[in-house]
């Protein structure tokens, strides 16, 4: 039988199933191999009884992607939940959110939260105007009035949905509207109690209808981009996925180059998707020079000797290749 993990408790794991839920232990040979088996994992299970609803996962199906903060396996797509107001619409915060999510393939979804708030409906337009033209799926809510709610739960069907957006943009708030509950804790309630925060270090997929999952998160802190160069940054923006770009550098980084041919998209470009694409380039750009800091370090370490150059590095002292780096970083990441 195949069943899915919902959540993971110390030891045990428990297994949603077309009989129920199912908590299971690790096969001794999956422990021994140290498997990796995460929240959100396919897992194969045996020697299942149906009175106590116990089993062992003797297998995990091949996950399609494991994201690691919190850390969940198979999501479909991201939910990234902004305020309209209160607090106040960072544009560049979304634009690293939908930035991320580009970077790890996973569809993002813009979900506008708070409607209910004041005359707004110039400023859904600036939204409109902003990320229409790219093709990026826009919703708008309010959790307190129950206002989008119904047209949340489509985009929600058959989905592993990660919530993500800033502390306060009301993601708790929403998912107790879709539950039509109050089973995950918001701000005030949690601070009127003083027992902390709602926060999803023990990731838990909740089940909104049969194949459809939905993952809560807190706000997220490191969203820097200081693990990619800036020519990469380009590939995070869908601005530059268009017909008209036609700049043959391959460098070009489309910031007042001569000769550059990206000069209609960047001025068809927002003014606040240019900034964010702007302040993207610097953090690479810190990168870049730290990576190349690191190679000329190297090459003072290269000594002569018989004449024979050779590299002497103590291995604690040896730089982690960029790839390496790279990939450290990314491990942090989501
Ligand atoms: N006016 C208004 N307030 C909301 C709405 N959604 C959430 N809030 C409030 O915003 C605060 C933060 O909500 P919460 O769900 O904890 O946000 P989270 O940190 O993103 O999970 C709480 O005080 C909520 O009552 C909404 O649609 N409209
Ligand atoms: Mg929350
Ligand atoms: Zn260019």
């Amino acid at each position: 039988m195949i069943g899915r993990i919902i959540k993971i408790f110390s030891d045990f794991y428990y297994v949603e199933t077309d009989k129920g839920l199912i908590e299971a232990k690790l096969r001794t040979v999956l422990k021994k191999q140290k498997a990796d088996v995460y929240t959100g994992d396919f897992v194969e299970l045996e020697q299942i009884d149906l009175n106590s609803m116990q089993a062992f996962i003797s297998k995990v199906v091949k996950r399609k992607n494991l994201i690691t903060r919190p850390k969940a396996a198979n999501i479909t797509q991201v939910i990234i939940v902004s305020a309209l107001k209160e607090p106040d619409l960072n544009f560049e915060q979304l634009d690293r959110y939908i930035a991320h999510s580009e970077y790890h393939n996973i569809k993002p979804i813009l979900c506008f939260n708070k409607e209910d708030i004041e005359d707004n409906e110039s400023f859904k337009d600036e939204i409109l105007n902003i990320y229409k033209p790219l093709n990026y799926q826009i919703i708008f809510t309010s959790a307190l009035k129950k206002t989008g709610i119904e047209e949340l739960k489509p985009i929600l069907k058959d989905n592993t949905s990660i919530l993500c957006g800033a502390s306060g943009a009301g993601k708790s708030s929403l998912i107790n509207a879709i539950l039509n509950s109050s089973k995950i804790k918001t701000q005030t309630v949690s601070e009127k109690t003083k027992k902390g925060r709602h926060t999803t270090r023990h990731c838990e997929l909740i089940e909104i209808e049969k194949n459809s999952f939905i993952v809560d998160t807190p706000g997220f802190s490191h969203l820097k981009f200081d693990f990619l160069l800036p020519v990469e940054i380009q590939k995070l923006f869908r601005e530059f996925d268009k017909k008209e770009f036609n700049c043959k550098f391959k460098d070009c980084l489309h910031i007042n180059e001569t000769g550059c041919g990206a000069e209609k998209i960047i001025e068809k470009m927002s003014i606040s998707r240019y900034e964010s694409y702007k302040n993207f380039i610097t953090e690479a750009k810190c990168y870049e020079e730290k990576i190349s800091k690191e190679s000329l370090k190297t090459e003072s370490n290269i000594k002569y000797n018989k004449n024979k150059f050779i590299t002497k590095i103590s291995h604690k002292k040896r730089n982690t290749s960029r790839k390496t780096a790279r990939q450290n970083i990314h491990k942090e990441e989501i």
